[in-house]
């Protein structure tokens, strides 16, 4: 699918691969994988030739999920065969919630009927006035959170951004800052030793995702700051999650519900959180996201990236029914995950 407002020279499009599942006495559920544009090919590749064929027969329920990951590990613990598991797993709930007549959401147990909404871009690319229209528009749309790009070559274009950006949103708003791994440990404590002063909600992602021993150093570093460290999109595991919780490396982790391999791993690690004492929040997919995020005792922010939505893509059959106004996100399907693609 072309996204309407490319993330950047070489993502202007997502891939989806979508799955369906049917069971013995002819139920169906619907799931998919998703990548933004790197890797979708070999997503489908890997369910075709090792997923689908080591699920066939098996009982049509998510508790399949282990012996599944197991089954394609050589492959690699996370990363393509995390995003191809998810294609099943979330058909499988979805089949599941269909046979007892309700959504995913009530068959879990639904907490929450609204959740917070912040406004996220992917705009480092993006001029200082195209920044700041997209900060007023969120405003005028009543979000009380919003998300911007750091790690220019430049700290000083990052920080002209920052100010403006901030100024639009007054001091109240939360003003969330995601670095996509741009910075080294030296860089990443300068920059937000200077960034602080904008009353930063939480830096994401300002290491190389998986640099353990980076993480834990600067947040021993940013600790006195009081700035959390958040981080997760690109983390694949409840155990790498685990790792970085007993390394007290981050304080908000953000699972991809897709990129964890699915529902059943995406619970575990929501309870790993709230076992830790840490923030979860879910990353992207707010369609999706919201859905799980109403189960959970605590108050969850919803990542909603401009323009980005899949029914906003067109690129459902029908509407979720999960959508975001004022800032708050609510609604959903009323039968399964209500994620039937085009
Ligand atoms: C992000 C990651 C992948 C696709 C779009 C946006 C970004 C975020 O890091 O956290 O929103
Ligand atoms: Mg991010």
């Amino acid at each position: 699918m072309p996204l309407t407002r490319p993330w950047g020279p070489d993502v202007t499009d997502i891939r989806v691969v979508a799955v369906t599942v049917r069971d013995a006495e002819g139920g169906e559920g619907h799931g998919f994988s998703w990548t933004p544009s790197i890797g979708g090919a070999a997503v489908k590749a890997l369910l075709d030739e090792d997923v689908i064929p080591a699920a066939i027969g098996r009982p049509a329920d998510p508790s399949i999920w282990i012996d599944l990951w197991r089954h394609v590990h050589e492959a690699g613990g996370g990363g393509i065969t995390t995003i191809a598991l998810a294609g099943l797993d979330l058909a499988l709930w979805d089949l599941r919630a269909r046979r007892s007549g309700c959504s995913v959401t009530d068959l879990i147990g639904r907490r929450h009927t609204r959740l917070p909404a912040y406004g996220s871009g992917v705009n480092l690319h993006y001029t200082l006035d195209e920044l700041v229209a997209q900060a007023e528009r969120w405003v005028a749309a009543g979000f009380g959170a919003i998300k911007m790009k750091v790690g220019s070559a430049d700290l000083a274009r990052d920080l002209e951004r920052v100010a403006a950006v901030r100024a639009v949103l007054g001091p109240e708003r939360r003003l969330l800052v995601d670095a996509n791994q741009r910075w080294d440990l030296a860089t990443a404590t300068t920059a937000i030793e200077a960034l602080a002063a904008y009353d930063i909600g939480w830096i994401e992602e300002p290491l190389r995702a998986d640099d353990l021993a980076g993480y834990r150093e600067l947040a021993s570093r940013l600790e006195p700051l009081g700035v959390p460290i958040a981080a997760g999109e690109n983390l694949h595991t409840v155990h790498r999650f685990r790792d970085f919780l007993d390394a007290g490396a981050l304080q908000v982790v953000q699972p991809n519900i897709v990129r964890v391999g699915g529902i059943t791993p995406f619970r575990e690690i929501a309870d790993l959180a709230r076992e830790r004492g840490v923030e979860l929040a879910p990353h992207l997919l707010p369609e999706l996201s919201a859905q799980l995020a109403y189960t959970l005792p605590e108050t969850v922010w919803i990542e909603d990236v401009e323009d980005a939505g899949f029914g906003a893509l067109g690129a459902l059959v029908a509407a979720t029914g999960v959508s975001v106004a004022d800032g708050v996100v609510s609604g959903g399907p009323s039968l399964g995950l209500g994620m039937q693609f085009a």
